[in-house]
């Protein structure tokens, strides 16, 4: 049986706010756009207490709990340190998935001991806050819904083994709606039949259920029963295409407030290019009008761009064309058919052919070396 790891970080982006901002500590705090659509990322556990949960409206969120802090969202920075903690982790671990910003399953068959499992797991959970300042909760099963089923067990600094024979003792009691895989409007569905936790569903054979799941059935009893993937991927995730979008709090017509917005998303989607080392050949934009009709317009690139300066360049030469002055919600910049950025890399092995000849041949000189490349003369005058 293999083990695997599923470490997902508490509560991230009030986390990462609090790193910055340390008065948030226990506060009631989410992270969202405090606007008249606004609606929140995530929040705190002392705000959970109060029934407070990502994709709820701000102004629900407040209502339900008076002393929300709702501040705005920092992507970049959150992309920032999600980067450094998982490549710390994959360091360690080389089969290492990452399955979101703040979440990743790593196949550690080879790496725990047999037998002290937990303390390991235990250390590795705490020099992961010392190294990174980030707190994880982490979970050990012999499958991926296991490890997840486990990770979500108990937060923050959580650390749950979902053995085979925890299985009974731990994952059936839970509530049916807290299983991965069973969304929200499946579980009522669900309960409607008398299906309330995940036991009932692993001990399940009513046909109304069966009915009711679908090609799920089978599927996800087989989960709850504790069988399930382990094949932990270790392919880095390969974008097809990137996009950024911002959304207005009141629809805009501003010319220089949608070119602002353009110019934002250019910038995301030029540094999420440089980070997976991909030129575009083919940009879009998207518009989203009051009415909500959504419309996009693409363009063929004559050669391989990146860099914000060119993605806006060219955002702007589609938005120009195609604006009529209709009011704004939402806007986005995209870059479609994406493609490994050959350029920098050729010139890189150029330069290395360059420099394996000249210290070949300076290694050849008895007298010592003295061929330079003649950009170097020039940069050392
Ligand atoms: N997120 C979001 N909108 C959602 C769900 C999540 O913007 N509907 C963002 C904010 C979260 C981050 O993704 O901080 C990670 O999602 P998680 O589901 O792991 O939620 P948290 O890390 O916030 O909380 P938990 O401690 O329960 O994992
Ligand atoms: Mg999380």
């Amino acid at each position: 049986m293999k083990k695997i790891v599923h470490i997902d970080l508490n509560c991230f982006f009030v986390q990462a706010e609090t790193l910055k901002d340390s008065s948030l500590k226990n506060k009631c705090v989410a992270v969202g756009y405090d606007g008249r659509r606004g609606v929140i990322s995530t929040c705190s556990y002392p705000a959970r207490k109060f029934g407070v949960h990502s994709g709820m409206p701000v102004s629900e969120a407040k209502r339900i709990c008076p002393n929300l802090l709702v501040i705005p969202g920092h992507y970049q920075y959150y992309e920032n340190l999600s980067r450094n903690f998982f490549s710390f982790l994959k360091k360690k671990f080389p089969i290492l998935e990452q399955a979101s910003i703040d979440e990743c399953y790593i196949d550690m068959t080879d790496s725990l001991p047999t037998g002290n499992e937990y303390n390991y797991l235990f250390d590795l959970q705490m020099e992961l806050y010392r190294v990174t300042n980030l707190k994880c909760s982490i979970g050990l099963g012999s499958n991926k819904f296991l490890a997840k089923m486990g990770s979500d067990y108990k937060k923050p600094l959580g650390l749950t083994i979902m053995s085979q024979d925890n299985i009974p003792k731990l994952l059936w009691p839970l509530d049916i709606s807290k299983m991965y895989g069973v969304g929200k409007k499946t579980a009522p569905r669900l309960k409607d039949l008398g299906i309330n936790t995940i036991g009932d569903l692993a001990n399940c054979s009513d046909m109304k259920v069966r009915k009711t799941l679908g090609n799920l059935f089978d599927y996800l009893k087989s989960e709850a029963n504790g069988y399930g993937d382990d094949v932990v991927s270790i392919e880095a995730f390969d974008p097809k295409s990137i996009s950024a979008e911002r959304t207005f709090s009141e629809d805009s017509t501003s010319y220089d407030e949608l070119k602002s917005m353009i110019k934002s998303c250019s910038e995301d989607v030029a540094k999420e290019l440089d980070y997976y080392q991909k030129d575009a050949i083919s940009i879009v934009i998207k518009l989203r009008s009051s009415d909500f009709k959504t419309r996009s317009k693409r363009m063929s690139l004559e050669k391989p761009i990146n860099g914000s300066d060119q993605v806006f360049f060219n955002a702007m030469m589609i938005f120009d064309k195609f604006y009529k002055g209709e009011p704004i919600r939402l806007i986005g910049v995209g870059v479609e058919k994406v493609v490994e950025r050959i350029a920098s890399v050729k010139e890189n092995k150029e330069i290395k052919k360059e420099d394996t000849i000249i210290q070949e041949l300076n290694q050849d000189m008895s007298f010592g070396g003295k061929i330079f490349l003649a950009k170097d003369l020039k940069s050392k005058k």
